[in-house]
């Protein structure tokens, strides 16, 4: 699937920026928000806006960035689905003389000249966040005894699932080796499908899991309807909690069916427009540019909903 908003030019007598872009997939609520913020943000910089949609497969996005390549985009900006496999494309790119700047997921790469830049959130601060934030779950819901965590993973080797697993253990690992234990744990590919289906099989295989830890809002929501269907409450039998911060986690988190989420911020086009230019104009910067996030509670969510921007 491939359209090219292209917009008007810059006007001044200056070329205007051609920006090939290489989306994952619209598998979530998050990635329906970065999408229009990334096509709303090239409009309004007025640059030429080639969009291609890789419906979560890496060979895709290889396409598109290689039809990028031969188009001759000045830029080349993609958000990975997965961290591995893409030194053969970008080294291609690297020949082209065309800078590639990653957005949202990073690479794995040998070469660190192979790309200019991250725009894109820590997963591993967010999986350490969502552990944080589980204990005052906890705490809340004054539980007592052995806390049987069920994991729905995100798509398999994408950054943010082994970066939110990993930070999420790892504060596990530190502080609640005797009294936290992940029972079971599955990919649902980031998408309410995914996380219905996974949960439904969870709930057969580990009918005590007490605690989700959801790797995204769209997975929770997914798993919530199984959780419902199995005749349990979601937030109340099964404590959850998860990642992103969509519109429609904030509606389950105010009715008391999520208990907290961690914040991840999808709105990253004029940030990433406004990096494309530098990098056109030959400017020197930052390796990896962050965004800033924040953490709710359940008690939050109603006052936070009118506010949320996704
Ligand atoms: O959390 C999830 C989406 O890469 C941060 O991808 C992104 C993740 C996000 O599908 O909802």
């Amino acid at each position: 699937k491939t359209d090219d908003s292209s917009s008007g030019s810059s006007g001044g007598g200056k070329k205007t920026i051609t920006l090939g872009f290489s989306q994952v997939g619209s598998e979530s609520g998050w990635r329906s928000a970065n999408t229009t913020s990334v096509k709303d943000a090239a409009k309004a910089a007025g640059y030429n806006l080639k969009f291609s949609d890789a419906q979560q497969k890496q060979e895709n996005q290889i396409s598109a960035i290689r039809s990028y390549i031969a188009q001759k985009v000045d830029v080349i900006a993609f958000s990975p689905v997965v961290v591995t496999g893409w030194d053969a494309v970008l080294k291609e790119a690297k020949a082209a003389k065309i800078p590639v700047v990653l957005t949202d997921r990073s690479v794995e790469t040998s070469d660190d000249s192979l790309y200019v830049t991250l725009v894109g959130s820590d997963f591993t601060d967010e999986g350490r966040r969502a552990a944080r934030i589980l204990e005052k779950v906890l705490q809340k819901a004054g539980h007592k005894g052995a806390v049987k965590i069920a994991q729905l993973e995100g798509t398999t080797g994408a950054a943010p699932a082994i970066e939110r697993a990993k930070g999420f253990k790892e504060v596990m690992d530190a502080q609640h080796k005797d009294d936290w234990k992940i029972v079971v744990s599955q990919t649902g590919d980031f998408t309410r499908a995914g996380g219905k289906q996974v949960m439904a099989a969870f709930l057969q295989s580990n009918p005590d899991v007490n605690v989700l830890f959801a790797h995204n809002d769209d997975m929770a929501l997914g798993a919530i309807q199984s959780i419902e269907a199995a005749g349990k409450k979601p937030g109340k039998d099964i404590l959850i909690v998860s990642i992103d911060g969509v519109h429609d986690g904030f509606v389950a988190m105010s009715q008391g069916k999520i208990n907290a989420i961690v914040e991840c911020n999808p709105l990253l086009g004029p940030q990433l427009m406004e990096v494309v230019k530098q990098v056109h104009d030959g400017q020197k910067v930052e390796r990896w540019i962050k965004t800033k996030e924040g953490d709710y509670m359940q008690d939050q969510a109603a006052a936070a909903l009118p506010n949320r921007k996704y």
